[in-house]
């Protein structure tokens, strides 16, 4: 079969963050983040008992990690600092155990030959934030640029890139308008102003990012969920459109065009749900404000349909206006997570940017399956996972297409390296190049990765 080649310098690896990864230890000095508190205090609801603390224990194991990644071929990896790891309390003074072990990690990966991609913000605002109005507070983004000139200043040496925010949109669609995540608020005007405080937090870490000497770049990781509607009707496809407009063009064109889009703006206003603090200087920064990198996870699409029945007023900004079409006939779904796998996306997505936010570079930040009972597959010592192999190739393939066609992407990252916690089901599914046996901590390859390790020496798929 044909080989398909990647452009030459082309990054692999994967992504994890600190939350879900690192774990604590008595005397780390960490202090307390949303997540901590809410898988402790919610873990009923959504963690199946298991809390932060139970983690793949990256903290300790992070030498012995080093060698995995580099053993699977990783030229690169994404990890996020730990905000209430750095500056455990509401003093800003910065946790010297802290500085240690990212220094040590970032060194040691430099020296395996991993480039390190840092994120500053994953989901886990400390709780001293949180408890003070977290992202609703604008004194949330002074501590956030505070944070990042200390991460820049303490780590600049060693991080080749740097991101601001990982999915700048959940905290606010998630903690303020779904009911997943801490605080479990469903309000839309106030989701609206904890993604306006956030778009500003970013411009304010980007500027700090300026005002230093660092050669490195700095960008986003950003979670563009293409929508396609359900059918040509004309209720549909409006359906789409504003779907694309609310999840989607209101971020990236803050972010990647300077603005908010008019008919975002003309739609809040028309509802009274416009945020009440919007400042001339804030909307000026965001105009002002320019990526070097662009990170996109993708993991499924959103298929749109429109509702059966007339919007009210409350409903306009409920998430039924638009929705999934969970029944579409013949979609391929992971059943484990219960979401569609459409690999075309990554062809689709990537000839949007280069239509509508031309000229900023982009790779795929995120990218993986999640699969329950993966123990199921086990034989010879180790996890069978072909269906993790398709999954990547397919996806891998539509890439290899839109980079053909002249898509400036230069790399690509899996979700994830070895299993890890995640935000609403612990360890239910599982993602990782490695397997973790959570009883005894353990750590082994998965046919997947073997197969990634070929792929990078290849620079290629099959
Ligand atoms: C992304 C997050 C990751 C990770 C991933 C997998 O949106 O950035 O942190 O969790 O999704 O999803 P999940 O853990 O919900 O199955």
């Amino acid at each position: 079969m044909t080989k398909l080649q990647f452009p030459k310098g082309f990054w692999w690896g994967a992504a994890t963050s600190a939350t879900q990864s690192e774990g604590t230890v008595p005397g780390d000095g960490k202090g307390e983040n949303i997540w901590d508190y809410a898988s402790t205090h919610y873990r009923n609801r959504f963690f199946n008992g298991v809390t932060t603390a139970q983690t793949s224990r990256f903290y300790v194991d992070h030498e012995a990690d080093v060698e995995r990644m580099a053993a699977i071929g990783m030229n690169s990896l994404r990890t996020s600092i730990s905000w209430s790891r750095l500056i455990p309390d509401a003093s800003g003074q910065v946790n010297p155990e802290a500085v240690r072990f990212y220094r040590a990690v970032f060194s040691q990966m430099k020296a395996a030959g991993i480039s390190p991609f840092v994120n500053l913000f994953h989901f886990d605002l400390p709780m001293y934030l949180q408890n003070e109005g977290g992202w609703e507070n604008k004194a949330t983004i002074t501590a956030y640029a505070h944070y990042a000139a200390v991460c820049f200043e303490q780590f600049g040496d060693l991080v080749d890139h740097w991101f601001t925010f990982n999915e700048p949109m959940i905290p606010a669609e998630a903690g303020y308008l779904h009911d997943r995540h801490y605080p479990f608020v469903v309000d839309f005007k106030r989701a609206a102003q904890v993604l306006h405080n956030i778009i500003v937090a970013h411009c304010q870490g980007v500027a700090a990012f300026r005002q230093t000497q660092l050669t490195s770049t700095i960008g986003i990781i950003m979670d563009v969920i293409p929508v396609y509607p359900r059918s040509q009707n004309p209720a549909d496809l409006k359906a789409g459109e504003m779907a694309d407009l609310f999840y989607t063009r209101s971020l990236n064109d803050a972010i990647l065009k300077g603005r908010y889009p008019e008919e975002l703006v003309a739609v809040l206003q028309k509802y009274d749900q416009m945020p009440g603090a919007v400042t001339a200087d804030e909307l000026a920064l965001i105009a002002d404000t320019k990526i070097d990198l662009l990170g996109i996870n993708y993991y499924r699409p959103r298929r749109v349909k429109a509702r059966e029945s007339e919007p009210n007023r409350e409903g306009v900004f409920s998430p039924e206006w638009f929705f999934d079409s969970y029944d579409m006939p013949g979609r391929r779904m992971n059943t484990s997570r219960g979401i569609e796998i459409y690999p075309e996306a990554l062809y689709d997505i990537a000839k949007k940017l280069d239509r509508d936010y031309p000229g900023v570079p982009w790779f795929v930040s995120e990218n993986g399956i999640g699969i329950q009972d993966e123990e199921q597959f086990i034989k010879d010592g180790m996890v069978q996972d072909d269906y993790r192999i398709e999954f990547l190739k397919e996806h891998l393939y539509y890439l290899h297409k839109a980079i053909q066609e002249g898509s400036h992407c230069l790399g690509y990252h899996m979700w994830t390296f070895v299993d890890c916690w995640s935000w609403m089901n612990a360890y239910k599914n599982r993602y990782g190049f490695y397997r973790l046996d959570l009883a005894t901590g353990e750590k082994t390859v998965k046919k997947s990765g073997q197969w990634f390790k070929q792929v990078v020496a290849a620079n290629a798929i099959d």
